[in-house]
């Protein structure tokens, strides 16, 4: 029988809803934190693509040059050695597709465009230490940080909302705790719990960081506070406290948008979609 399904094709296009897939499938392997390896990728997609510096056009997710010291080594990338190696499965089964793309697939959702073509770069494309923000600093920290990215105050605060997800860890950042009740799920209560809890300093020996007053469970870093403390910032939050959807449609666009900085397209590629498997 001759047909398509004969033909073996030189230069196979990877099937990216099987990566996807499969990467769902180790995203619950109970060995890790709150029971999902989701937030600690999601991180390693984010801070991948968050190098980028507009005037220079160097950095961002294409290249994942986070392989490399010492990239690896900038303490901001502490424990994303554990998500990294993680992925290590699913590149052995698939060796078609680039770490960059792959990183930046395992943190995509069913709503978030996404868009393969990623490179990997050298050692030599590693970007200097200093380009990610650093949660001990304020707004104008922040608007340096994400204002060089290309980034505008609504698209900082909807990044931020990321933090619904995971949580800080003192052998890695030196924080502790989680922003949310329920870290393994995306929803908007980062802003709900910002602006309903009342948040008074930590005490104890490690970094400038906050509580939540009632059960001292919940935490923010001083860059999450900033975000109700500063005037331009603060009516987002509350947009995006009381509009779920609306926050998801928004972080959506905004997570592709950072997940594309830096890297060359034409404009003709394909957009994927994936189908979640429930
Ligand atoms: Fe974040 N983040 N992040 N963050 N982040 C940490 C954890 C996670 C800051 C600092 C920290 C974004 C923005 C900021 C996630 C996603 C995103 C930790 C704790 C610190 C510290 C690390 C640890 O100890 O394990 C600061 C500061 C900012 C900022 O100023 C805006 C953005 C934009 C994202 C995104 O994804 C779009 C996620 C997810 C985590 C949880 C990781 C985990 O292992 O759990």
């Amino acid at each position: 029988e001759l047909g398509a399904k004969n033909i073996v094709p030189t230069n196979k296009e990877p099937d990216y809803q099987k990566i996807y897939d499969q990467i769902a499938d180790v995203l619950e392997d109970n060995d890790w934190d709150d029971g999902s390896w989701g937030p600690v990728f999601v991180r390693l997609a984010w801070h991948a693509a968050g190098t980028y510096d507009k005037n220079t056009k160097t950095g961002g997710s294409n290249g994942a040059t986070m392989r490399f010291s010492p990239e690896s080594d900038h303490g901001a990338n502490a424990g994303l050695k554990a998500a990294r190696e993680k992925l290590e499965s699913i590149k052995k089964k698939n060796p078609e597709i680039s770490y960059s793309d792959l990183w930046s697939l395992a943190a995509g959702g069913p709503k978030i465009p996404w868009i393969p073509g990623r490179k990997d770069d050298e050692a030599a494309a590693c970007t200097p230490d200093g380009r990610l923000p650093d949660a001990s600093k304020g707004s104008s920290h922040l608007r340096d940080i994400f204002y060089r990215m290309g980034f505008d105050d609504r698209e900082i605060v909807v990044l931020a909302g990321a933090h619904a997800l995971g949580r800080c860890h003192p052998d890695r950042s030196g924080f502790d705790g989680p922003w949310t009740s329920s870290p393994t799920m995306f929803t908007n209560g980062f802003y709900q719990e910002l602006l309903g809890k009342k948040w008074v300093e930590k005490k104890w020996k490690g970094p400038k960081q906050f509580v939540d007053k009632e059960t001292g469970e919940l935490m923010m870093l001083p860059a999450d506070l900033s975000l109700i403390q500063d005037k331009a910032f603060k009516p987002h939050v509350e947009k995006y406290a009381k509009d779920e959807e609306l926050f998801f449609k928004d972080f959506a666009a905004v997570f592709h948008k950072l997940e594309e900085l830096g890297v060359p397209r034409t404009g003709d590629e394909k957009v994927y979609y994936f189908k979640t498997k429930d």
